[in-house]
């Protein structure tokens, strides 16, 4: 190839490449319908729950809220759809939601079979048992014939019969395709033990437990349950804003970009921050936004560690540890890929 033309080639290629990208065709829907339409679950607190005035709370809550304020500019353009853990697919699938953003395990199967892409992780947990304290059952091991309530089309069902079967122990799973008769069973003593994500077990055992201290989480986690939205494929762009919005979330954590100094913040010299804000470079325009997205999605809620903490940690009734969720260089493994 002569130099001249394998330079016009080049230059061709970084044409292309550095073009502002057209959001693509999910939000083309989004913006004429006005609303980014949310798959939630029915009521899980700290993740997604509709509160006593009908206001939706909690961290998948947040995401979503985000990426409405990054692509509508509001936070609050949201329509909230429940979803039981049998209908979220299939809702995803059929275009009746525009992101399943709900407390939803990425695994190979659901990620390769069914029609979906994973964004990203937003919370990584691990699967558990709640028990009756006065059962003085203290380990898994001693679950022995016992029933288990658990959810249908869920991986917990799965791995609860993977668990015991790799233990050689028995036990009878007592399964409800609805999430609130399921927990009304296990308190009223129909199961001696309840299986889910230990992050909804902390949410069971504060908020829907007649006494709490009644009940305990025991040690065993048996699984992996890397959570996160998911969208449909079929549109790279949105698969794009979905996953940028989530990282600008951790990444903004990782550079002190809260959401009361966002605005602040646009005055700053360190220049990763100025990129972040859109001061200066715009990183908006390959996602087909605006340069302000980023700014915009921290401003809806706070980065990600404001939004654990209100929603799961600290500030909330779970009072979940960061642990695995804490930033990289804190001790976990949260690694916000960089914003540049
Ligand atoms: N992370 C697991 C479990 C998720 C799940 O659906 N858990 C149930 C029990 S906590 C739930 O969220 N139920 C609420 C509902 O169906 O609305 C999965 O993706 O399969």
């Amino acid at each position: 190839m002569s130099r001249l033309r394998s330079f016009t080639l080049t230059a061709a290629v970084l044409a292309t490449v550095a073009a502002p990208a057209h959001a693509g065709k999910t939000v083309d829907a989004i913006k004429a319908r006005g609303q980014l339409a949310c798959g939630v679950s029915t009521g899980v607190i700290g993740f997604s729950a509709a509160d006593s005035q009908g206001q939706w709370r909690g961290l998948d809550v947040d995401v979503c809220r985000a990426i409405a304020a990054a692509v509508l500019g509001d936070a609050g353009k949201v329509r909230w759809v429940p979803l039981t853990s049998q209908q979220r697919f299939t809702a995803l699938q059929s275009g009746e939601v525009d992101i399943l953003s709900r407390n939803t395990t990425w695994s190979l199967t659901r990620d390769a079979a069914l029609g979906l892409h994973f964004t990203a992780v937003t919370y990584y947990d691990g699967q558990g048992f709640l028990v009756a304290r006065k059962s003085k059952v203290s380990s898994a091991k001693q679950l022995k014939n016992a029933e288990i309530c658990v959810q249908s089309g869920t991986t917990t069902e799965k791995n609860l019969s993977d668990y015991f079967r790799a233990q050689g122990i028995k036990v009878k799973p007592v399964v409800f395709d609805k999430f609130e008769p399921s927990i009304k069973a296990f308190f009223s003593g129909r199961c001696q033990a309840y299986t889910t994500d230990a992050s909804a077990l902390a949410f069971i055992r504060a908020k829907e437990a007649p006494n709490p201290d009644d009940y305990l989480v025991l040690p065993e986690i048996i699984s992996k349950e890397p959570l996160g939205p998911a969208v449909r494929r079929g549109d790279d762009e949105w698969l794009a804003i979905v996953k940028w919005v989530i990282h600008a979330l951790v990444e903004a954590e990782e550079l002190g970009i809260t959401q009361a100094r966002v605005d602040a913040l646009k005055a700053s010299s360190d220049p990763a921050v100025q990129r972040f804000l859109g001061v200066g470079e715009d990183l908006g325009k390959s996602l087909g936004l605006d340069r302000e997205w980023a700014a915009r999605a921290v401003k809806a809620g706070g980065n990600y560690g404001e939004i654990f903490e209100r929603n799961v940690g600290a500030g909330s009734p779970l009072k979940l540890p960061r642990g695995l969720n804490a930033q990289w260089n804190k001790g976990g493994i949260l690694y916000g890929l960089p914003l540049r």
